[in-house]
């Protein structure tokens, strides 16, 4: 097959990225792909400690620009140490959230210019973008009640409906613009509903590597 492919699982709280997320490893395996699963924010010591400062609510006052330079520092160290070396070895890397949820939550949800984060996408990222993204979506009432279902709300978890609203439709509007790389995911049905339509995303995916 051809370079190692950068795959990225995005959606707003609790529609079932990390649920899913053990699905797609299971197709990579099939293919016997080399692959790596990580997530953001974190997915080094850095970002993980990162994380705990975005996710915690010890700075609920945080500014908006002081979560999106975080967000982007923990992506800094993300791309050195983890999802550009994998990608140089040969490894697939399977993220669970990027910089579509930068887009989605700080641009969307807080209201940051795209353009201010188009600025940091470049500078942090230089060419390196996802190749396929997956982008479950359901309405937010279903994602709150399965991930109020599971654990305490963290720092985001505690926005309202409306913030969340913004995260879905900007998610949407990114898909709807980028309609080649986005593919959308109904996440509101049952799980194995959901995975037919990610094993058939997925299988295109394959089909037009091969095909290349
Ligand atoms: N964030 C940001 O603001 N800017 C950025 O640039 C980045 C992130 C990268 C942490 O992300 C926060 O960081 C996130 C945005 C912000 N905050 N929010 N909200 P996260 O990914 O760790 O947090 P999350 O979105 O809340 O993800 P999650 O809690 O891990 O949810 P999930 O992975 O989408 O769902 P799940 O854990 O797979 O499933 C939730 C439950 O639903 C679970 O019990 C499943 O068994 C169940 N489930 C899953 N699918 C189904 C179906 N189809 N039917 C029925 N039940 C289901």
């Amino acid at each position: 097959m051809t370079k190692a492919q950068f795959i990225t699982l995005e959606g707003s709280e609790g529609v079932g990225k990390t649920t899913n997320l053990e699905y797609i490893e299971s197709l990579l395996r099939d293919k016997a792909i080399d692959y790596v699963v990580t997530r953001e924010p974190g997915g080094t010591d850095l970002g993980e400690q990162l994380r705990e400062l975005l996710l915690g609510h010890q700075h609920t006052g945080m500014a908006d620009d002081t979560e999106l330079l975080m967000m982007f520092a923990a992506r800094a160290e993300h791309l050195d140490k983890v999802i550009k070396p994998a990608l140089a070895r040969g490894q697939w890397v399977l993220c669970d959230r990027f910089t579509d949820a930068t887009y989605a939550y700080q641009g969307g949800g807080r209201g940051i210019d795209p353009l201010r984060i188009k600025i940091l996408e470049d500078y942090v990222q230089g060419d390196c973008r996802p190749d396929l993204t997956l982008l479950l979506d359901a309405p937010i009432e279903i994602g709150r009640e399965r991930a109020g279902k599971r654990s305490a709300p963290d720092r985001f978890e505690k926005e309202q409906a409306a913030f969340f609203n913004k995260v879905r439709a900007a998610y949407l509007q990114r898909a709807s613009d980028d309609s080649k790389r986005i593919k959308v995911i109904d996440a509101s049905l049952e799980l194995d509903a959901v995975k037919l339509q990610i094993d058939h995303q997925m299988q295109s995916f394959f089909n037009h590597l091969n095909s290349n």
